[in-house]
């Protein structure tokens, strides 16, 4: 059952409530991780390769082992079948349909005066996407990181993953790697996975970014590298927003609600409406389909303590709303919703109408899957192209441009108390006149 809240105009501290859902990072945690890194800043692969053992159970005898043969990785494509093979294809394809236009081009300008200024984008050269080991080991989160980093033009995506004794990556993983066109997969994962690629060892590349979600010591190695290398955002426990007028159907409503609800005991679904008597019929409802679902247990828990239903007077409140959730995903369940879009500033991802339930865009809509969660969409976007890339700006200026801005610079730069500023630009005027402006 959702919890019903009348909001009568005061949501603000209602939604707070939902908002302070983060696994906190203990002293511990942070403690432990900062103890790995400095070990394998000192004893490279052999600290990698006692963590493994360790904490794994993957005993690594030499070089051979750090990573996944060509012959494992055709072994998974097998194992998958060809029509789950077919489905990662068409993935692939959709997600390059949606990502192609975030491309961005370097461009340039010319001036008529000589000047030329402009700015290159390139790929980052090296990336390294973690996946996790254990239940929630995604494909399709594999593509969701790796088809955006291709289209950027990363020169090198590798995956690491931790394996337990039997040294064996999930197939599924290693099929949608193979799609991705990725070729070096480690077999090795946890947080020192992490600090062994963002610091390099004889084995392990030194990347210069590091994405993909993981536990709390993966997070915390990640933010404790943040520096190094660039890292992602923090993945929080997924969340739905669904707005829906009375005409809106419950039963796709609540299989909706419970489709994210199921991620996690964390997780959160809400579902803000102008109708109280939809909100009776969502509740039938959830109590109807609940039964039939493996993670009934998770479902009853998430709805219980971060499910809600708002009940709200007109459809712009719940948009209000809405936009103070920032929800990770948007699902808008009313008449005509392409005319919403004006009135949503902050989601993740939005999904309009009742043929785009959030799980298509979990697999197959083309839009990306990794978004801001716990209300960081206020400032946060999806996983795209630009986040494999950095740019480089330049700039041409002929000897008779820059006389133009001489005396300026030369002020600005004495202001600053900067005369060596000062002086490259004058010594550049010498034989012009004197050097005596630069104090
Ligand atoms: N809904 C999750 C992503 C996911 N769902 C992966 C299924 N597989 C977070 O956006
Ligand atoms: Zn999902």
């Amino acid at each position: 059952m959702l919890k019903t809240y009348d909001l009568q105009g005061q949501f603000k501290d209602v939604v707070k409530k939902f908002s302070s859902r983060k696994t906190e990072i203990s002293q511990q945690v942070n403690e432990t991780v900062m103890q790995m890194i400095e070990d394998i800043e000192k004893n490279g692969d052999q600290a990698i390769m006692k963590y493994c053992y360790e904490l794994d159970g993957y005993r690594m005898e030499g070089p051979q082992d750090f990573i996944v043969s060509k012959q494992e990785i055709l072994d998974g494509v097998t194992s998958v079948g060809k029509d789950f093979m077919r489905i990662l294809e068409r993935t692939k394809e959709q997600l390059i349909d949606f990502h192609q236009h975030q491309v961005d081009r370097s461009w340039s300008i010319y001036k008529e005066n000589g000047v030329m200024m402009g700015q290159i984008v390139r790929g980052l050269e090296k990336v390294a996407l973690y996946v996790p080991g254990g239940t929630a080991t995604y494909p399709s989160t594999v593509m969701m990181n790796a088809i955006p980093a291709k289209l950027a033009g990363v020169k090198e995506l590798i995956i690491i993953t931790p394996v337990k004794a039997d040294g064996k990556v999930n197939p599924s993983i290693l099929a949608a790697a193979y799609v991705c066109g990725i070729e070096r997969i480690y077999k090795v994962g946890g947080a020192h996975g992490v600090a062994g690629v963002a610091i390099g060892t004889n084995m392990l590349p030194k990347v210069d970014k590091i994405v993909g979600p993981g536990n709390i010591y993966v997070a915390t190695a990640k933010k404790c590298c943040y520096g190094r290398v660039d890292i992602d955002m923090i993945a929080g426990p997924s969340e739905v927003l669904i707005v829906a007028d009375e005409k809106a159907n419950p039963q796709y409503i609540a299989a909706d609600l419970m489709s994210q609800a199921e991620h996690d005991k964390l997780a959160s679904a809400i579902l803000v409406t102008t109708s109280q008597s939809l909100i009776e019929q969502v509740n039938v409802e959830l109590q109807k389909q609940m039964p039939f679902l493996s993670r009934a247990d998770i479902i009853e828990s998430s709805l219980t303590n971060y499910g809600g239903a708002f009940l709200v007077d007109s459809i712009e409140e719940a948009f209000q709303v809405s936009n103070e959730f920032a929800p990770e995903h948007l699902e808008v369940l009313v008449e005509n919703p392409m005319n919403t879009l004006p009135l949503i500033h902050n989601a993740g991802s939005i999904f309009l109408g009742e043929y785009t339930p959030e799980p298509l865009g979990d697999y197959m809509s083309g839009t990306n899957h990794v978004l801001p969660t716990g209300g960081t969409a206020k400032f946060y976007s999806a996983l795209g192209v630009y986040d494999f890339v950095k740019y480089s700006s330049y700039s041409y200026y002929p000897k008779q441009v820059l006389q133009t801005f001489k005396d300026d610079v030369m002020t600005f730069a004495n202001k600053e108390g900067l005369d060596g500023h000062a002086n490259s630009i004058a010594v550049r005027f010498k034989e012009d006149e004197s050097c005596d402006k630069v104090k």
